[in-house]
């Protein structure tokens, strides 16, 4: 068995390393490396992040594609993407815990009013603020996929009304679920902390725009893990400067890095981290992804295949 791994930049050497360990009876072969060599048979697996386009002209596995992340959106961007192999994605693989962690922070410290006790702190102002209800503070889930499920595992102890907004109908314990277009505006005017993990595909970019956004409670928090193409920026920012919503807590923006005269490096109600929120787990990716190829090789279905038309 032939595999092709691709892995840009830092981190490189631990995939090569950790895909040899687990995959030990395939010959290994990495990117760009193996365009140098002898011109040999085609992979039977390509291991993938953002590739280039060349990757898939010079080397098109026969077997599959696997995506070394949960967000396929890059690599469904390619042009030269195999049709004729399936696609698969990484599902959880270490990133769904990451993720709970994350969104359970930024909803507690919007329920708990952290932004205005820090700006309070700035200003050495002693100000308690009224004690909120969590069964008044609705949280909603944009997205509920393997981490939004997870997300709504984690919050569930914390008693804040849960709902959830999702492209086909999905029944989740303790969620309230909504779905589609048509049920959008009653899910979002629930949202008083709007948690954002939906894939970007030609369905959801641009889809948080001012009208959207607008039908949020007044003083809510927006919360963005999955990508930063699904929000208008200079909506989610205008929105920020009236007052008409409290906070925004993001994690992946339409360009990364950040540039750095972006107006959200210096926003007061704007809380950044560097696309970190569920980083990738490098041993728990590359079991899965061998456990796959496994099952694969013995004529057996794999979960995480990718609809490509769809995005996701
Ligand atoms: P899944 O594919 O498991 O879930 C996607 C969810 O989005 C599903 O509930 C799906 O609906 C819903 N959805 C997709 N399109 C639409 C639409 N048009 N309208 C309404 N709902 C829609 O993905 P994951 O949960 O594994 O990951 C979600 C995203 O998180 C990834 O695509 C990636 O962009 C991002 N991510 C970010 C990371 C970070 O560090 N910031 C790390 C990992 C992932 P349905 O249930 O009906 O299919
Ligand atoms: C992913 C990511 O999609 O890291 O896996 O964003």
């Amino acid at each position: 068995m032939r595999v092709l791994l691709q892995f840009p930049g830092r981190g490189a050497a631990d995939w090569r390393d950790a895909v040899a360990a687990a995959l030990s009876e395939a010959t290994l072969e990495t990117w760009p490396e193996v365009r140098s060599g002898p011109a040999g048979a085609r992979p039977d697996y390509a291991l993938v992040w953002k590739p280039p386009p060349e990757l898939f002209t010079a080397a098109a596995p026969t077997r599959a594609v696997f995506n070394l992340g949960a967000g396929v959106d890059a690599l469904v961007a390619v042009p030269t993407l195999p049709r004729d192999v399936p696609v698969i994605r990484l599902e959880d693989a270490g990133m769904a815990a990451q993720m709970a962690e994350y969104a359970t922070l930024a909803v507690l410290a919007a329920h708990r009013d952290l932004r205005a006790y820090a700006e309070a702190q700035r200003e050495g102002r002693w100000t308690p603020r009224p004690r909120r209800a969590p069964e008044e503070f609705g949280v909603g889930l944009l997205g509920l996929g393997v981490l939004g499920r997870a997300v709504a595992a984690a919050l569930a102890p914390f008693g804040f009304p849960l709902h959830g907004w999702s492209r086909t109908p999905r029944t989740l314990p303790g969620v309230t679920c909504h779905a589609g277009a048509a049920e959008l505006p009653a899910f979002l005017a629930r949202s008083r902390v709007l948690v954002c993990l939906l894939p970007s595909t030609a369905e959801t970019r641009g889809l948080l725009d001012r009208d959207r956004l607008a039908l949020l409670p007044v003083g809510a928090e927006v919360v963005n893990a999955g990508r930063g193409d699904l929000i208008v920026e200079s909506d989610l920012l205008s929105l920020l400067d009236d007052g008409r919503l409290g906070g925004a807590t993001l994690d992946v923006f339409r360009a990364e890095p950040l540039p750095p005269t972006h107006p959200f490096w210096h926003h007061p109600r704007v809380t950044i981290t560097p696309h970190v929120s569920a980083v990738t787990d490098v041993g728990a990716s590359v079991a899965q992804v061998a456990a796959k190829i496994r099952r694969l090789e013995r004529g057996e279905a794999v979960s995480g295949v990718v609809d490509v038309a769809r995005g996701y």
